[in-house]
């Protein structure tokens, strides 16, 4: 399938560049910084820029598209709503202006962090943003379920928990993507038969596992990999350890990292 991925420079678009293609699928980037990247047709552009993403899309007509651009982590609510809702939007018109039939999108755990940690959460829990990023987030989710609706445009969200090589804290324990199964998962998104807007939790087989993995499985996500192996490595921080286990967000859900909407005018 040919598929172009937004933010590909990115960490998980590095591992899925490579990874999807390892699938048989042909890759092409996007990002707004330029990368010499002899494996994978690239162009340099803002996902921001609406105009540049159709001329792009024109030229290279793919079948699917991946979106992972946006800054992953706590900002002020304009720059979220920029980095992820105005992008997201962008890209979802670029798709449709193409007929492109399938979206996936890197959405987060943070749309629904402020949920306690008590029982296994569903993909059907209302949304509980812990941050300005997650407010982002789900309304880039929304978008999605816009799309779908209004275009009859198959749209994939993707809550991703934490995406690394390996876990390292005890809320990676539940909350850990090994970059295998983030490719597994992707790779079942871009393939899987559904239409509409679907929601997904996007982390491996923990058997400490926080979110329920059972609409990944419909779609065909077969997660092979369990940060328990890890446990006994991981150093003691008990502090933090504690302050994570409170709700799903861990410490996106904390005074820590919660802050006023708006920078303060200069
Ligand atoms: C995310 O969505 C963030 O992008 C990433 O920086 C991690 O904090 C991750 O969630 C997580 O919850 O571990």
């Amino acid at each position: 399938m040919k598929v172009l991925l937004a933010g590909a420079a990115g960490r998980i678009g590095q591992v899925l560049c490579k990874g999807l293609a390892d699938c048989g699928h042909t890759m092409i980037g996007l990002d707004k910084v330029a990368v010499d990247s002899r494996h994978t047709r690239w162009h340099q552009v803002d996902c921001r820029d609406a105009a540049a993403l159709r001329s792009i899309f024109e030229m290279e007509q793919p079948e699917a598209v991946i979106h992972l651009a946006g800054h992953p982590g706590e900002t002020s609510l304009p720059a979220a709503l920029e980095s992820h809702a105005i992008t997201t939007a962008a890209v979802l018109e670029a798709s449709v202006a193409q007929g492109v039939r399938r979206f996936v999108y890197a959405s987060s755990n943070h749309a629904v962090g402020y949920w306690p940690r008590t029982e296994v959460l569903p993909v059907d829990a209302p949304h509980r943003p812990d941050t300005f990023y997650g407010v982002s987030k789900v309304t880039a989710e929304a978008l999605l379920s816009l799309y779908a609706d209004r275009y009859d445009l198959s749209t994939i969200a993707c809550r991703i928990g934490s995406f690394r090589s390996e876990p390292d804290t005890r809320r990676a324990l539940s909350t850990w993507l090994s970059h295998a199964d983030c490719v597994r998962m992707f790779d079942a998104c871009l393939t899987a038969s559904t239409t509409g807007f679907v929601v997904i939790y996007g982390i491996s087989a923990n058997r400490r596992a926080w979110w329920d993995l059972d609409a990944g499985r419909a779609l065909g996500y077969l997660p092979q990999d369990d940060a328990e192996v890890f446990a006994d490595r991981l150093p003691a921080r008990p502090d933090d350890d504690d302050a994570e286990a409170m709700r799903v967000g861990g410490l996106f859900a904390t005074e820590r990292v919660g802050r006023p909407a708006f920078d303060e005018a200069p």
